[in-house]
């Protein structure tokens, strides 16, 4: 045989090749072995390979040609079986199906003009009912604008899904519309991401995204879905397939990989699957380290809680969470969404002095909250109290011990229900009543400090704690606050006190100024009997103006007092004097009030002029009875005597 002949039999017929090599090797020696791995090898790799491209799922899973369904149907499905009632979105056509497939089925879609604000309505949703919020939002660009939601919700532990749209599954890489690689955007932002790469997938991978998202610590989970994967079977046939037969092998060959491709990505797709929720994996404090802050506590003489967001997740309802901190009757700080948990003006709530009482104290439960910048990493802690400290996520659990405190009892595990049971622990555990009216006079002070700042003569405009104080006076109990902004609403943590749990809203320790529309969509939304007042500062409002044009599409009347002392006042007031210049911290005393009218919402001015602070309140809130988004634009004076704080 010539060299030629062999190379070509070689590769044309390699057992003829291994015949040869096998006869002329002698027995027993390295080559049969050899020859036999290589062929397993390749068997494995054929294997893997048909296994891949979906061969032997395809051969018991038909697809059905005819069917005009979606996977966008498979997606609202698993939304309605998890009793998702409101999904937000900014359109885009890679993910029309699923918008479509939702109205369909009774979940109310509600598009805003930002797909920022999309999110942070679904967060508002997750917050105030304990469920998953839910955003959809197009590929690329539309994904992009969502970042801040996301980690804003990240931050502040809220289990938000984003559904993602995504070029089709064969079009990645290859410089398709709209087309990054969105999974390595969204990783470090989610505890779950995943691509959905065929129909099947979509119900399972949607329902492990929603168990994750509450699980453990909660927080956002993002779910991408190629177009391929959403639209009907004839549609992304004509696109997948080319019209005509092929010519010649390779285009063969290219043909019969696509058409591969697309009978994997439907075979099987719409054979029943359960749809409804996956059990949640909740940790829980042992009784052992219950009843060792029994005894911790049973033994303080002045104890002090502070209750942080966590407590109030799911499964303990608010209501139960509050009969326990009053069996407790420890007095207690709230900061973020345990605010208002015990109402307006309750005996054990104590609202001001933070750092003074938390140094005096002998035994502090931190419960859902963490030794991060609010409260100093830990340094406002004294090195004599005995610390202990409950959360569900461990490492933030212990942030800071390292450096600035000692926890005396760490436990992870789910913070109302050990609120609950430490409750049930020390029924009967009584505390000397001086420690708590000691707490007590400190606030009274502080209020005292506040009724002489209100009538301080402000250079001009409008007093602003004059006119929070006034906003304190009027709110009704069923009101939800939401603030977004820099001083104006800091002042407003101090002055305006939630009627209730899960009725106030804050960005959290991200900080993040825009989020008051969108939450406030969601609360609206979520709670149509609460009246929801917005209280923004002038450069806040910004982001969130547009969205009054959301608000009167869909005919969601809240409230929003802009706080406009034209400038970014929060960041002003420390960048003159220790900078010496007022670069990019002024605005303008702008009509907010008519750009409002512009959008078709109400729109009233609050002026030194017209000073009638309680009357133009009250006709807010007739008008937003009555079914108008209203903007109050109130002028107020630029002082030095705010509290820019919100205190969590
Ligand atoms: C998205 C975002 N951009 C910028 C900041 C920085 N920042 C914090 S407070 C503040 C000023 C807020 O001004 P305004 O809303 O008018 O409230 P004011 O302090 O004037 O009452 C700024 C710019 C931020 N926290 N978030
Ligand atoms: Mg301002």
């Amino acid at each position: 045989m010539k060299g030629t002949e062999f190379l070509w039999s070689q590769r044309h017929f390699p057992w003829r090749v291994m015949e040869t090599l096998t006869a002329a090797a002698p027995a027993g020696s390295f080559f049969p072995s050899f020859l036999l791995l290589a062929c397993g090898t390749l068997v494995a790799a054929l294997l893997g390979c048909a296994h891949r491209l979906g061969l032997f799922y395809q051969l018991m899973h038909k697809v059905d040609k005819a069917s005009i369904q979606h996977g966008g149907e498979n997606v609202a499905a698993v939304l309605r079986a998890h009793g998702v009632r409101f999904l937000f979105t900014l359109v885009g056509g890679h993910i029309s199906p699923i918008l479509v497939a939702c109205e369909k089925l009774g979940i109310r879609v509600v598009d805003t003009r930002h797909e920022v604000t999309a999110v942070f309505a679904a967060d508002a949703v997750a917050r105030l009912t304990g469920t998953v919020g839910v955003a959809a939002v197009t590929a690329g660009p539309g994904l992009t604008n969502t970042v801040t939601a996301v980690k804003n919700a990240q931050i502040a532990q809220s289990p938000v899904l984003l559904l993602g749209g995504a070029a089709s599954t064969l079009l990645q890489n290859r410089g398709a519309l709209q087309a990054i690689d969105q999974m390595a955007l969204f990783r470090p932002l989610c505890k779950f991401c995943a691509s959905v790469r065929r129909v099947r997938d979509i119900v399972p991978t949607l329902r492990a995204a929603m168990v994750a998202a509450q699980s453990g610590t909660p927080g956002p989970v993002f779910v991408e879905l190629p177009v391929d994967v959403l639209y009907p079977y004839f549609i992304v046939q004509k696109e997948m397939v080319p019209a005509k037969p092929p010519k010649g092998l390779v285009a063969r060959m290219v043909t019969w990989y696509l058409e591969n491709h697309l009978a994997n990505l439907f075979a099987g797709a719409w054979e029943p699957r359960p749809e409804g929720p996956l059990p949640l994996d909740i940790p829980q404090a042992s009784p052992q380290q219950v009843q060792r802050c029994v005894e911790i506590l049973s033994r303080a003489k002045r104890p002090l809680v502070v209750l942080g967001s966590q407590a109030l997740l799911p499964p303990i309802p608010a209501d139960r969470l509050r009969t326990a901190v009053e069996t407790l009757g420890i007095p207690c700080f709230l900061g973020g969404m345990a605010r208002g948990l015990l109402g307006r003006n309750h005996p054990l709530h104590i609202r001001q002095n933070r750092s003074a009482a938390l140094k005096k104290a002998d035994v502090v439960l931190l419960a859902g909250i963490v030794c991060d910048f609010r409260l100093s990493y830990g340094r406002v802690l004294s090195r004599s109290s005995k610390i202990i400290i409950v959360n569900r996520n461990r490492k933030e659990m212990l942030m800071n011990s390292d450096m600035f405190w000692k926890p005396q009892e760490a436990v992870q595990g789910d913070v109302g229900s050990f609120v609950v049971t430490l409750a049930e622990g020390l029924k009967g555990q009584t505390w000397a009543s001086d420690w708590a009216e000691e707490l007590r006079q400190a606030d009274r002070q502080k209020e005292q400090t506040f009724r002489e700042k209100a009538l301080t003569p402000v250079g001009q405009h409008l007093n602003p704690v004059r006119v929070l104080q006034l906003v304190e006076e009027i709110l009704p109990d069923n009101t939800i606050l939401v603030v977004d902004g820099g001083d104006f609403v800091g002042t407003a943590a101090h002055l305006v006190q939630p009627r209730g749990p899960l009725r106030w809203l804050d960005p959290g320790a991200f900080g993040t100024l825009g989020v008051g529309a969108g939450f406030a969509l969601g609360a609206k939304l979520c709670r149509p009997d609460a009246e929801v007042w917005c209280l923004f500062g002038d450069g806040a409002f910004g982001y969130s103006l547009i969205e009054f044009d959301t608000f009167v599409r869909h005919k969601i009347p809240v409230i929003a007092l802009v706080g406009n002392d034209a400038g970014w006042t929060q960041i002003s007031r420390e960048q003159v004097p220790c900078l010496g210049s007022n670069v990019a911290c002024g605005l303008a005393y702008t009509d907010y009030h008519k750009a409002a009218m512009g959008l078709g919402a109400q729109g009233l001015l609050l002026s030194r002029e017209k000073d009638q602070v309680v009357e133009v309140l009250r006709d807010a809130q007739q008008q937003c009875r009555d079914g108008h988004p209203v903007v109050v634009n109130i002028l107020i004076g630029r002082t030095d005597f705010r509290d820019g704080s919100i205190a969590v």
